[in-house]
């Protein structure tokens, strides 16, 4: 099987997606879409968005369709809670950090005055206040990593990465969730993309 990944290194999609691909151990080649400004993306898919997959020479596109897609090709270790209940939770919460905590997070890239870059600290604030009600007392919202947890560990990690943000210090059990989630993903450091 050849498989190829439109990869851009700090798109919190695409790292979601190879946080997948690394636990199923799928092996893959990459195509850095900034090398050539999205051209070749482009050509294979019609479209600009990573990532998206060529595998055996069929086009997915989509981290929610990709992870569904490599966990029916290579069921373990699954990515989704065993319990039908706990699943359709963790799907619920996985489309929740791609579509609300990804805004909240991309408001911050998006703001052009200090007016905007406090209303963005408004709105993300009340993520983090109620991600760290969920994660105290908890390693991994499914007692062990799941799509919920990775998909929420890519968009806060991408304040880290790419917005040289930093999550407040008060919000500890976000803090120490994201510290587990480095270690189980092998990042040396918040800076650096698994
Ligand atoms: N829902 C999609 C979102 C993908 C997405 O927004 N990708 C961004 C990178 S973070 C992108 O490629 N944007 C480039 C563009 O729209 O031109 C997914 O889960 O894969």
């Amino acid at each position: 099987m050849a498989n190829r990944l439109f990869n851009s290194k700090n798109s919190m999609f695409c790292e979601k997606l190879r946080v997948v691909l690394a636990m199923k151990k799928v092996p893959y080649d990459v195509v850095d879409v900034r090398a050539d400004e999205r051209k070749s993306l482009i050509a294979f898919s019609n479209q600009r968005k990573g990532p998206t997959m060529d595998i055996d020479g069929q086009c997915i596109q989509d981290s929610t369709i990709l992870a569904k897609y490599w966990e029916e090709k290579v069921p373990e270790p699954t990515i989704y809670p065993d319990n039908p209940s706990d699943k359709g939770l963790c799907l619920m919460l996985e489309d929740w950090a791609d579509e609300d905590l990804n805004g909240a997070v991309m408001s911050f890239r998006r703001a052009k005055t200090d007016e905007d870059l406090q209303q963005a600290e408004k709105d993300l604030a009340v993520h983090l206040e109620n991600l760290d009600l969920l994660y105290s007392g908890r390693d991994f919202l499914f007692g062990r990593m799941t799509l919920a947890d990775i998909s929420i560990y890519a968009q806060l990690h991408y304040l880290y990465t790419s917005l040289d943000r930093e999550i407040d210090g008060k919000y500890t059990h976000v803090h120490a969730f994201m510290a587990r989630m480095l270690k189980e993903l092998g990042v040396p450091s918040i800076k650096e993309v698994a």
